[in-house]
């Protein structure tokens, strides 16, 4: 046998490594299940969407415009907590943020209640790993409906439980920031998301209560909606000019309900990029924004992205061909 020189070594380690991790990324599509339907989650998520669905009413027919006001921007701040923070900043590493800016980050989480954080991270990062296979928890190949909410009305397939224990969740639960936010999750968003929202409008400038509620349950469930679409119609309808091979597309609808998550796509292929979108994309992209501004005072920092050369070159490799932004006409 020939003896390997020092140069060699680490290219076959490398390989060996490889083969490994894609044995492990080897899940069923959507095998045969039982569904163990949760009726509290039932129970809960139809009252959200029904008191929603009056408050919508009630913002056109006798809500205060300063209610109207302050539900959009909570429903802002409430967004950014999910794509800023849950999503760019805490699953993918996408930059790094300072101490206050975390607890901002946390406390619009908070407001968004999706959960904690680290509980959404570990979802995110298991979602990344096993795309559209039952060991992702909200598998789009089971269709609109399981991928958008359904998935959060059953136990999770034990294939999420079994997987779920391959990520590493290290940097989550050395976060002090997070472990203050999982710690005190239930009076944390009582206040946050429920009561603070509520009383707010009452106490300031005169909302009855009832209205007051109810457009909160809007804000609420529309921040769920808006999140929940990047899992489903992101991951069933678009153009795929980055790969063709897998679900999440294109999804300009999406973009604008997120604030810049609908680029799914391109997020999949490359879910490093702080932009979450196409080099210079930064079209329905208030979170892009948001960290560039904080990057600007100097509490965001690293921010990550992709070269304009490496993104043109995937393009034409795997892309469907959309070519949406016409970079695959560069000369490079
Ligand atoms: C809500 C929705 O919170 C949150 C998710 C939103 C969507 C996120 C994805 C977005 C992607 C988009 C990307 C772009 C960003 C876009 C932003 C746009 C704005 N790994 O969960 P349990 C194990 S709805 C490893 O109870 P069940 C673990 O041992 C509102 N292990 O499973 C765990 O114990 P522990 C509020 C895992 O019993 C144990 O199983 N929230 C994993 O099957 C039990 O976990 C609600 O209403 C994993 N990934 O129940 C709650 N997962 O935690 C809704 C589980 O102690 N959820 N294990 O380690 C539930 O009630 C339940 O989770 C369930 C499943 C009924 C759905
Ligand atoms: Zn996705
Ligand atoms: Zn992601």
């Amino acid at each position: 046998m020939c003896p390997k020189s020092p140069e060699q070594a680490p290219v076959v380690e490398e390989r060996e490594e490889k083969t490994v991790e894609f044995e492990k990324l080897v899940a069923p599509l959507a095998g045969p299940r039982k569904f163990n339907i949760v009726y509290f989650n039932l129970l809960t998520f139809g009252y959200w969407h029904l008191a929603g669905a009056y408050g919508l009413y009630l913002c056109f027919t006798s809500a205060k415009f300063a209610t109207v006001l302050f539900a959009i921007l909570t429903y802002t701040a409430a967004e950014i907590g999910i794509t800023a923070g849950a999503h760019r900043l805490w699953s993918h590493k996408a930059y790094k943020a300072k101490l206050p800016l975390q607890i901002i980050l946390m406390t619009f989480n908070t407001l968004a209640f999706q959960n904690s954080a680290i509980e959404w991270v570990r979802d995110h990062r298991l979602h990344h790993k096993y795309s559209d296979t039952d060991a992702d928890p909200h598998n789009a190949t089971r269709g609109f409906f399981y991928s958008h909410v359904g998935w959060l009305l059953v136990r999770k397939h034990s294939e999420v439980k079994k997987r779920g224990k391959t990520i590493d969740m290290s940097d989550m639960y050395s976060n002090p920031v997070l472990a203050f936010q999982k710690r005190y999750i239930v009076p944390w968003v009582i206040l946050v998301t429920f009561l603070l929202p509520t009383i707010i409008p009452v106490y300031l400038w005169n909302e009855s209560l009832w209205t007051s509620w109810h457009v909160t349950m809007l804000r609420y469930v529309a921040n769920l909606n808006a999140t929940f679409l990047v899992n489903s119609a992101a991951h069933l309808w678009g153009y795929k000019p980055y790969d063709k091979n897998i679900m999440p597309a294109q999804n300009i609808s999406v973009s604008l309900a997120t604030f810049g998550e609908g680029f799914h796509n391109y997020h999949h292929v490359f879910p490093w990029d702080y932009k979450a979108a196409e080099l210079g994309n930064n079209r329905y992209n208030l979170t892009t924004k948001f960290i560039d501004f904080f990057a600007w005072i100097g509490w965001a920092y690293d921010l990550k992205s992709v070269s304009e050369e490496l993104v043109v070159n995937r393009m034409r490799r795997t892309g469907d061909g959309s070519n949406l932004w016409g970079w695959g006409d560069k000369d490079m």
